[in-house]
């Protein structure tokens, strides 16, 4: 990661890097994953990439290798925290993007949320 990948500013860049604490359920060179402060689920945490990308709205190609080692990383991680095997557990990802899409921190994340219902309406 080069230092223009950082922003001062951000909570979750300052998160990944150590300066805020968290509660972190994994870490390596490139991603980072903490439990949510405001869990929605018995299971909850998100998965962050250590480079600052607002929100998916500014993904481009290039990033795209960084996104699937997101999405595959998540899976592994929801049951090593306690979400259920699939099929009759399972968990739910989302990616708030945006005002309109209900996003409050400003650098990409997905929620992994999971566990024992009733957590999940609809
Ligand atoms: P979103 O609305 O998708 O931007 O969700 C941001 C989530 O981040 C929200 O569920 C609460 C969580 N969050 C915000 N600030 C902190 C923090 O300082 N530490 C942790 N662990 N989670 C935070």
């Amino acid at each position: 990661m080069h230092d223009h990948d950082y922003d001062a500013h951000c909570i979750f860049c300052r998160i990944a890097k150590g300066e805020i604490p968290s509660r972190k359920v994994y870490e390596d060179e490139e991603l980072f994953a903490f439990h949510d402060i405001h869990p929605g689920a018995p299971v909850h945490f998100l998965v962050i990439p250590k480079k600052h990308i607002p929100s998916m709205a500014q993904v481009g190609a290039e990033d795209a290798p960084l996104l699937g080692r997101m999405m595959a990383l998540a899976p592994k991680l929801a049951l090593e925290q306690g979400c259920n095997p699939y099929p009759d557990g399972g968990f739910r990802i989302v990616v708030n993007t945006g005002s309109e899409g209900g996003q409050e921190v400003h650098h990409l994340h997905l929620h992994v949320m999971g566990g024992p219902r009733p957590w999940l309406k609809g």
